[in-house]
C-alpha cells in the first residue's frame, strides 16, 4: 500500500478519500495459477499497463512506474504465500480534496491479493450458468470511458448483476444504448454460430478483456474464424453456444439465458476445448503462451 507491505487489517483509508465519494478509482484484477515452476501471475504486464490506461483517462498520476507495481504484485503474492488467487491492484484519488475536482487530492496505489475460487460457482465452469438480458443498459462510451476500468463504472455493473440474481440468475447481460449486446458485469461475451465466435466490438461500449483477447488467440490458433462485431438480442437465443470470459470468471459457459436454453443447453463443444486451452495456458501447460506468465519465485 503506497509503496510498502502492509498487515491486511492495517489497510485502512480516510473516510473522506476521494474515490470513496466519486468513484474516482481505477483497478485490475488478474489471477495467480499453481504452474510445475511455482505460482505464475497470468498477463501481469498487460493488466498493469490497461492500469496506466485507465488512469490516464482521469489524468490520474500514479506514483509508480509500471515495473514497480509489476514487482509489487509479484511481492504481494508470495508475501501471501499464494499458490493460486487473485490479484486486485488498485490507484485512487486520495484524502485531501473534497468537490469534484480531484486537483490536490494525492493518488494512491495499493495491491491486494487472496484466494478466490471460481467466479460464477465451479458448477458454472462445467454445466454452464444462467443468464438474465439485463433491464439495465450498459453505460454509453460517450458517457463514461468504457475502455477504462474505473471504478465509477461499475455501479451500472452492481444494477444489473444484483437484479439478475434477485430474479434467480447468475449473471446479467446488458445491451448498449443501441439495443446491440455489450458486455455482462463483470465478463465479455461470446457466441458461437457455425463454428464461428463472434464477440461484441470494443465500440459496443465493452471493456476490451484481457481474458477476452487469451481467447481470441487461442480460437484463432485453433483454426476457429473470429468476428468482432454487433450482435442483435435475438441472435443470442439462437447462438450454438455462449460464454463468458474474465479473469474472474475465467471461461464459463452460458446455458440458459431469460428461460431459454441455448444450443443443448449445457457446455458446448467448441466452449469446452476453448475452455480446457484457457486452463492448460494459465497453468503453464502450453509452452506456445509461456510469454503471458510471469513466475513468482519462492526463494528470493
Ligand atoms: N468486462 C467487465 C465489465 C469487467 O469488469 C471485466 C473484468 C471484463 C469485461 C473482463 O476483463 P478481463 O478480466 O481483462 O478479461 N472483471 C473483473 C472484476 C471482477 C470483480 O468482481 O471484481 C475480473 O474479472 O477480474
Amino acid at each position: 500500500m503506497n509503496g510498502r507491505l502492509v498487515k491486511w487489517e492495517a489497510a485502512k483509508i480516510h473516510v473522506l478519500t476521494h474515490a470513496l465519494h466519486y468513484g474516482s478509482g481505477v483497478f485490475e484484477g488478474m489471477r495467480v495459477y499453481p504452474t510445475k515452476q511455482g505460482p505464475a501471475v497470468f498477463r501481469l504486464d498487460d493488466h498493469i499497463k490497461r492500469l496506466f490506461r485507465s488512469a490516464s483517462f482521469y489524468s490520474m498520476k500514479i506514483p509508480f512506474s509500471e515495473q514497480e507495481l509489476i514487482e509489487a504484485a509479484v511481492e504481494v503474492v508470495r508475501e501471501n504465500k499464494l499458490d493460486s488467487g487473485y490479484i486486485r491492484p488498485i490507484a485512487f484519488y486520495g484524502y485531501g480534496v473534497m468537490g469534484l475536482s480531484p486537483d490536490g487530492a494525492p493518488v494512491e496505489a495499493a495491491i491486494a491479493a487472496w484466494p478466490w475460487g471460481s467466479y460464477l460457482g465451479e458448477e458454472g465452469l462445467v454445466k454452464g450458468i444462467r443468464c438474465k438480458i439485463s433491464s439495465w443498459r450498459r453505460i454509453d462510451p460517450k458517457t463514461l470511458p468504457t475502455q477504462a476500468k474505473a471504478c465509477g463504472n461499475y455501479l451500472n455493473s452492481i444494477l444489473a448483476k444484483t437484479e439478475a440474481l434477485r430474479a434467480g440468475f447468475d449473471e446479467a447481460i446488458m445491451l448498449n444504448l443501441k439495443g446491440k449486446v455489450a458486455e455482462c458485469s463483470g465478463e465479455n461475451i461470446f457466441m458461437v454460430k457455425k463454428e464461428r465466435l463472434v464477440t461484441p466490438p470494443a465500440d459496443a461500449g465493452v471493456l476490451e478483456g484481457i481474458t477476452r483477447d487469451s481467447v481470441i488467440r487461442i480460437a484463432e490458433a485453433f483454426g476457429l474464424k473470429v468476428f468482432e462485431k454487433n450482435i442483435k438480442k435475438n441472435e443470442v437465443f439462437s447462438a450454438d453456444e455462449l460464454f463468458l470470459t474474465g479473469t474472474a470468471a475465467e471461461v464459463t459457459p452460458v446455458r440458459e439465458v431469460d428461460g431459454r436454453k441455448i444450443g443443448s443447453g449445457g457446455r458446448g463443444p467448441i466452449t469446452e476445448k476453448l475452455q480446457k486451452k484457457y486452463f492448460e495456458v494459465v497453468r503453464g501447460e502450453e509452452t506456445r503462451y509461456r510469454d503471458w506468465l510471469t513466475f513468482v519465485s519462492r526463494t528470493q
